[in-house]
């Protein structure tokens, strides 16, 4: 029986390059994003090479994630390797000039949605047992404050938090848990966080070489298939072209 990868944001960037080298390396894949006709398009691509089954879901709607994991279908239920990947980053103001709204959702996405299909595929990783794991897609923001970075940045440092607890939790199981935390990837990402502003999207990435989102699935596939004795805890990764900055102070 092929090895089960569970991929949520499976829709577009980091997701959807995973979902693809997973597929590549003949292990049966679940893809969870909102968008239907992007998970019906990655179907066709990826049936001829593998086993693929998608669900329409929001990471957000706690029961239709219990729901759907509790009835996986029976070629799909020992999932070997939990992608906790859908995420998104909104309102790129400074915090004082942000709609509440704007917060919430990125914690109902990024905290309460990773935290749903985690809560529900936790027994079945269990039972998976030695060779299981969680891979939580974190990111640089977690622990590099910069403005505008204001709830994204602390979403994510509560996925680096979460994945260490977890590991905490899971001694003994054999289920390994890494946070894997990005640079500047081009993908949809800062379309979505500008909502559709291609021109400041394209702005971002232009004259520099931003990781890709195949280079993400690489580091995603890698700690997925490393030696059951193995936890990567942390895995960082930048561009080349990018680094930290100074501290900024403000002065009369
Ligand atoms: P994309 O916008 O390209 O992909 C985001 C994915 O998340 C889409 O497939 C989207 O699918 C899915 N998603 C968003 N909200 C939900 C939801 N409520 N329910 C289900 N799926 C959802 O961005 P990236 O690939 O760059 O982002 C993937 C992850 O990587 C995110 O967690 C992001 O924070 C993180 N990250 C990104 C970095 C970057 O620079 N790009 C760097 C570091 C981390 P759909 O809309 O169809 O639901
Ligand atoms: C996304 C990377 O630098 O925009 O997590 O916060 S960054």
């Amino acid at each position: 029986m092929n090895d089960i990868a569970l991929i949520t944001g499976a829709t577009s960037g980091f997701g959807r390059a995973a979902a693809r080298r997973f597929a590549a390396a003949g292990w049966s894949v679940i893809l969870i994003g909102r968008r239907q006709e992007r998970l019906e398009a990655l179907q066709r691509e990826l049936d001829a090479q593998t086993d693929i089954l998608t669900l329409a879901l929001d990471v957000r709607d706690a029961d239709g994630i219990a729901d759907a994991i509790a009835s996986l279908p029976e070629p799909f239920r020992r999932v070997k390797v939990l992608v906790n990947n859908a995420g998104l980053a909104l309102a790129p103001q400074p915090a004082q000039d942000v709609d509440l709204t704007d917060w919430h959702t990125m914690i109902d996405t990024n905290i309460t949605g990773l935290v749903n299909v985690t809560h529900a595929l936790l027994p079945i990783l269990i039972e998976t047992g030695q060779g299981a794991s969680i891979i939580n897609i974190g990111s640089v923001a977690a622990d590099s404050p910069y403005p505008g970075g204001h709830v994204y940045g602390a979403s994510k440092a509560f996925v680096q938090q979460f994945s260490y607890n977890l590991r905490c939790d899971l001694l003994g199981t054999g289920v390994r848990v890494t946070d894997i935390a990005p640079g500047m990837s081009e993908t949809e990402f800062t379309l979505v966080r500008t909502r559709g502003d291609k021109a400041a999207s394209d702005a971002l990435y232009q004259g520099t070489t931003p990781l890709q989102a195949e280079d993400v699935a690489e580091q995603i596939f890698h700690v997925a298939t490393l030696p059951a004795h193995i936890n990567i805890n942390r895995l960082e990764l930048m561009p080349t072209r990018q680094a930290w900055s100074k501290f900024a102070v403000d002065r009369d």
